[in-house]
């Protein structure tokens, strides 16, 4: 390592002082003008990671959901997963040091981690539609040449694109090809295979709006339609030409405030959904005839995709452990029809797509989605293997439920959730099973819920358990939420602190909208009392 010149390099990315940031839920987020030093020091830390396991290391500069100003960065592993936790910690302790400790920082982790300096280092780098972006991910590849890695810029990319390349390129080609091209060509060829074996159900043409939240998923998805279309027609809306980015629109705003996006005209029972900024995530909804707006979100998603899948497992015989990966937010109705209905599986995992990733590994099919709409599908090799195998063996319908479990293989981002990819398989899911968006819906009823936020002056003063769902510090603040949540009627409510916001989240279900609203403002205020609100004092009722 040439620390000269690393500390050289670093002034001209100089951390401002005493700023200190966290690794959180997906990587560091902050306002853009206080990441560049972060940015510059990731290249360093992914070059490392590259030498230590011998292979492609991503990093995606992106704040997905956060308002244009803000920016971020994360990592990406080998197999396209999140960086292990470990390296979580060293990217903290780097983001972190002040200048004249950086190369002590470096040393430290390079040799607790035997990081053999001599390795060749790659390094893969995409970026949203931020005007922040392009200068920060120059950055970052001045933190990669200076440690001596080589480097792709693939420029603008979603953030599963970004994760796609990285496998693609660790597994040598094998998973698909590592370019845009490879990307378009895999899941649009897996999904116009499976619009084929829906053809018996009429095909008028299918039509979708997409909200792509003025962000990097109205680049990519226009790029990729004439891929997929006629199977496929989308209508773009909020494609970045005249609004800002998640401003009142994309799929955080829609789930948050339960509301269509600014800019889309949606007729009655007309399929919409919204992509989040980054395009890893992806809500539906639809206007009812009464004018009601209609939300289905990633629970509701994840019970078509693990209804569908039972069905042509059954079909094809093949008894393989499926698993369903939720967390705290999650409807209590959609756990409760999962568990009582479908009979599979539920399990709860912190929030944070990299818990329910690693949890759905533990299965042959492991499906998760978070609420917000981020979320995927895993399978095994096992898994995999059985249903190709099957694929050739079998006749009859059982051989076309074989294909048709075969293409949504190939249609899933194995990596990681991704609007693109979880939007094709539902479009091809309603196709093949001639359902609309509405009998959809009406799988179950969610309990009426609410999600607030509260500002803290320290939000790590809430620490929990339960995968989030009980405070076990300040003292006493789990207790008044027992008592709140007992005056309403199918209740429950917990509170955390956001990883990628410096707020404390909370969250409350209730029988009715307005006590789901009560309960939560009442858990705010509690929080405000007990964890040190700063700011704004919630209200106690709407
Ligand atoms: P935080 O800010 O830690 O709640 C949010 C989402 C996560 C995940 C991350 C990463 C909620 C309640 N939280 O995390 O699920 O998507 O952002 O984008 O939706
Ligand atoms: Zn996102």
């Amino acid at each position: 390592m040439d620390l000269d010149a690393i500390t050289k390099y670093s002034t001209l990315h100089a951390k401002p002082n005493g700023l200190l940031l966290q690794y959180g839920t997906a990587g560091f987020r902050s306002k853009a003008e206080h990441l560049d030093h972060v940015m510059f020091r990731m290249g360093l830390l992914a070059t490392l990671r590259s030498r230590q396991t011998k292979s492609t290391i991503g990093i995606m500069v992106t704040a997905s959901h956060n308002p244009e100003e803000d920016n971020g960065v994360k990592l990406v592993d080998p197999l396209g997963e999140m960086l292990a936790p470990s390296w979580e910690e060293h990217a903290t302790c780097l983001a972190n040091v002040e200048e004249q400790d950086m190369q002590r920082v470096l040393t430290d982790i390079s040799e607790k981690e035997a990081v053999n300096l001599q390795q060749e280092a790659f390094i893969v780098i995409g970026r949203d539609t931020r005007p922040s972006s392009e200068k920060l991910s120059q950055s970052v590849i001045h933190g990669v040449t200076v440690l001596g890695g080589q480097f792709h810029d693939y420029g603008l990319l979603t953030t599963p694109q970004l994760h796609y390349m990285v496998y693609c390129r660790n597994t040598n080609g094998q998973y698909g090809q590592a370019t845009v091209e490879g990307y378009y060509q895999k899941h649009a060829k897996a999904f116009v295979e499976l619009t084929k074996q829906a053809s018996h159900i009429g095909d008028e043409c299918r039509t979708l709006k997409v909200d792509c939240a003025n962000g990097i998923g109205a680049l990519k998805l226009r790029e990729m339609e004439p891929y997929f279309s006629p199977e496929l027609s989308v209508l773009l809306c909020n494609d970045g030409t005249k609004g800002k980015l998640n401003h009142l629109c994309g799929a955080d705003f829609v789930k948050s405030h339960q509301k269509p996006p600014e800019g889309m005209e949606m007729k009655p029972n007309e399929r919409c959904c919204s992509f989040d900024g980054d395009a890893d995530r992806i809500v539906y909804y639809y206007r009812d005839a009464g004018g009601h707006f209609h939300l289905i979100d990633g629970d509701k998603i994840a019970t078509l995709i693990g209804s569908f899948l039972r069905e042509l497992l059954l079909e094809i015989g093949e008894d393989l452990k499926v698993g369903v990966i939720q967390t705290a937010y999650a409807n209590g109705s959609s756990t409760r029809y999962l568990e009582e209905v479908m009979k599979v599986p539920v399990y709860c995992a912190k929030t944070g797509v990299k818990h329910l990733h690693h949890k759905a590994q533990e299965f042959d099919i492991g499906i998760y989605f978070e609420a917000n709409g981020h979320g995927t599908v895993l399978f095994s090799k096992g898994a995999e293997m059985k249903i190709r195998h099957r694929a050739q063996e079998l006749e009859g319908n059982q051989r076309k439920a074989a294909q048709i479990l075969e293409n949504i293989i190939d249609l899933f981002n194995q990596t990681i959730g991704d609007a693109i990819s979880d939007m094709l398989v539902i479009e091809a899911i309603l196709a093949l099973k001639g359902m609309t968006i509405q009998q959809w819906d009406a799988l179950y009823t969610d309990i009426p819920n609410r999600q607030l936020k509260v500002k803290v002056a320290d939000r790590q003063v809430i620490s929990t358990t339960d995968a989030e769902r009980r405070a076990l510090t300040p003292p006493g603040l789990q207790d008044v939420i027992n008592g709140l949540v007992k005056k309403y009627r199918l209740s429950r409510a917990f509170v955390r602190p956001s990883g990628t916001e410096d707020v404390v989240r909370v969250y409350a279900e209730a029988d009715s909208q307005e006590s789901a609203d009560n309960l939560a403002r009442e858990v705010s205020l509690a929080v405000f009392q007990l964890a040190g609100g700063v700011e704004e004092r919630p209200q106690p009722s709407f």
